[in-house]
C-alpha cells in the first residue's frame, strides 16, 4: 500500500489518498465521519474542537460503498477556512489586506517544543505560520479517515480488530494489565479520558482540569491492541520488514509522540528471561502462548497472538504559560507565542495510534496476502491459515 496526506491546519481541507487496496472493501462517507468524530472526543480540548466541524468527501476510488481497486482519495474540509481564506491563499494577496489581518501577525516567538524554529530555519522563513500550519496534528484527521478505510479492509479480509486505551495521562496511571476488548469500544469512546478503569479515569480528568486552571498542558500513554491477528505478518529476514519496526515507526510518526513500546516494551529489559518471554503451549485450538509480553511480534513477525502496542505522548508544546523563547524578529528573549491551545490530546492520540496500527497491518497484510478483489485476499488468507506446518 501507498499513502499520503496534505493540507494545512487552517487551509481549505486536508486531503490523503491510499493506492494498493483491491476491489469490494466497503467504506461509506459515514464510516470515516464517525472515525473522525472519534478523534476530536476527549477531555482536555481546546476551543478548536467545539466549533470546527471535518467535512467528508470521496473524491474516488469508492463506488456505491465499495472500493474499485483504483486510488481512494479522501477530503476533509476545515469549517474554519473562511477566517483564513486571505492568510491561507495559495494565490498571492494584495500585502495591504494582508497587513491589516490580526491573524496573519508573523509569528516570531517560536514555541520550545514545536516544530517552529528549527522548521523556520531548515525551509528558511522568518516566522513560525508557514512552519506550524503542516507540523501541527490537524493533519492526524487526514490518517483517521485512511485508518477507517484500512480497518474495513482488515476486517472482511482477516477479520482484525483494534481498539486503543488511555493507560497513563500525567501521573494517573491505569492499572497495569488491563486489556480492552473490541467490545469494550463503545464504553471506551463514552470515557472523558477513554479510559477502561473508571477510578484511573476520574484521576486522569481531575489532573487535566488541574493544568488547564494552572495554564499548562499534560501528556500520557496510549496503548493499542489488534485482535485476530494472523501468524507471519512481518519478517525477520531484514530490518525494514519487521513489523513492529513498522508499528514503531508509525507511531512515532505521530505528532507529539516520544516513545513507543511494543508488548511490555522497556520493562522486559528490567526482567530475567524466564520470566520475559511468552511459553509454548499446545490447547485444543492448537499452539498458543501462554502470556501476551511481546505485544504478539516475535523476530519481527506477528505471532497470531493478540499485538499491543504503546505510545507516549509528551505534553501539548502550546503551553499558555509561556515558556521561554527568543524573538528571532530582534534576537531578544521573550516569551512564547500562544492564543489558544489544547490541554491534553492524548485521548485522541489513542484515535490516531489505532488508525496507523491498521494501516500498518492493512500494508502488511496486503503484502503477504495480496489479491486485487476482496475474495481473492479471503481466499489467499484462508489457502495460508489451512496449511499452516505448525499448528
Ligand atoms: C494544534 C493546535 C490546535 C488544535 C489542532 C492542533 O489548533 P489551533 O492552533 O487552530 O487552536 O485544535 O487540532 C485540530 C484542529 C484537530 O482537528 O485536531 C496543533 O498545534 O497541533
Amino acid at each position: 500500500l501507498r499513502w499520503l496526506t496534505a493540507g494545512e491546519s487552517h487551509g481549505p481541507a486536508l486531503v490523503a489518498t491510499l493506492e494498493g487496496l483491491p476491489s469490494g472493501v466497503p467504506v461509506t462517507t459515514d464510516m470515516v465521519a464517525d472515525a473522525l468524530a472519534r478523534r476530536r472526543l476527549g477531555h482536555g480540548r481546546g476551543a478548536r474542537m467545539a466549533f470546527e466541524r471535518d467535512e467528508v468527501t470521496f473524491l474516488g476510488g469508492v463506488r456505491h460503498g465499495r472500493t474499485l481497486g483504483s486510488p481512494v482519495a479522501v477530503m476533509v474540509r476545515n469549517t474554519e477556512w473562511p477566517k483564513w481564506e486571505q492568510v491561507m491563499a495559495a494565490d498571492p494577496v494584495d500585502p495591504e489586506v494582508l497587513a491589516g489581518l490580526a491573524r496573519n501577525e508573523p509569528l516570531t516567538r517560536p514555541r520550545p517544543g514545536h516544530a517552529d524554529l528549527a522548521g523556520m530555519q531548515k525551509y528558511g522563513f522568518d516566522e513560525a505560520r508557514p512552519v506550524l500550519e503542516r507540523a501541527s496534528a490537524r493533519e492526524t484527521a487526514a490518517r483517521v479517515a485512511l485508518g477507517a478505510v484500512a480497518r474495513s479492509y482488515l476486517k472482511v479480509t482477516t477479520g482484525i480488530e483494534i481498539v486503543s486505551h488511555v493507560v497513563e495521562l500525567a501521573t494517573a496511571k491505569a492499572p497495569a494489565g488491563v486489556r480492552p476488548l473490541p467490545s469494550d469500544a463503545a464504553r471506551l469512546d463514552a470515557d472523558p479520558v477513554r479510559c477502561l478503569d473508571p477510578e484511573a479515569g476520574r484521576a486522569m480528568v481531575e489532573a487535566v482540569d488541574l493544568a488547564r486552571k494552572e495554564g499548562d498542558t499534560l501528556g500520557g500513554v496510549v496503548e493499542v491492541l489488534a485482535y485476530g491477528v494472523p501468524v507471519g505478518l512481518g519478517s525477520h529476514v531484514h530490518w525494514d520488514r519487521r513489523l513492529d519496526a513498522r508499528l514503531a515507526s508509525a507511531l512515532m510518526g505521530i505528532q507529539a509522540i516520544k516513545g513507543v513500546e511494543v508488548g511490555d516494551g522497556f520493562g522486559l529489559a528490567r526482567v530475567p528471561g524466564s520470566v520475559a518471554h511468552d511459553e509454548i503451549v499446545p490447547t485444543a485450538r492448537g499452539v498458543r502462548r501462554a502470556t501476551g509480553r511481546s505485544g504478539g511480534t516475535e523476530g519481527g513477525l506477528s505471532t497470531g497472538e493478540p499485538l499491543r502496542v504503546r505510545a507516549a505522548m509528551k505534553p501539548i508544546a502550546t503551553v499558555p504559560r509561556a515558556l521561554a523563547t527568543v524573538d528571532v524578529a530582534t534576537g531578544e528573549a521573550a516569551r512564547a507565542h500562544h492564543q489558544r491551545s489544547d490541554v491534553c490530546a492524548v485521548p485522541a492520540a489513542g484515535i490516531v495510534a489505532e488508525a496507523m496500527v491498521a494501516l500498518v497491518l492493512a500494508d502488511a497484510v496486503a503484502e503477504k496476502f495480496a489479491g486485487d478483489s476482496v475474495a481473492e485476499t479471503r481466499r489467499n488468507v484462508r489457502g495460508f491459515l489451512d496449511h499452516l506446518t505448525v499448528r
